[in-house]
């Protein structure tokens, strides 16, 4: 079964659009939540993501995994594309 994938994003952030790209060459459906501007749901995602308040944060089965670098290095370790799969934890 594929994991639930989910990605707090800026539209203008590079680090976004770059970690998107890596989800989207994955193949993987993922729910992406636009936050422009809305400092309420930034500070929800703080709350998830163990306090980071930088954009992107991703969430791998409600498990928080981090920003872009965080699941390209995930990807460099052979890591990602098992979790994708399965969400099991990191
Ligand atoms: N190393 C982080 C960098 C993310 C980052 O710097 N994002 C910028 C937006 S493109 C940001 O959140 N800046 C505001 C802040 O750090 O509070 C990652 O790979 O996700």
């Amino acid at each position: 079964m594929a994991a639930k994938v989910e990605i707090y994003t800026w539209s203008t952030c590079p680090f976004c659009i770059r970690a998107k790209s890596l989800l989207k060459k994955k193949g993987v459906d993922f729910t992406e939540y636009n936050i422009d501007g809305d400092e309420a749901a930034r500070n929800k995602m703080a709350q998830r993501a163990n306090g980071r308040r930088s954009l992107p944060q991703i969430f791998i089965d409600n498990v928080h995994v981090g920003g872009c670098d965080d699941i390209y290095a995930l990807d460099a370790r052979g890591q990602l594309d098992n979790l994708l799969a399965s969400g099991n934890s990191v």
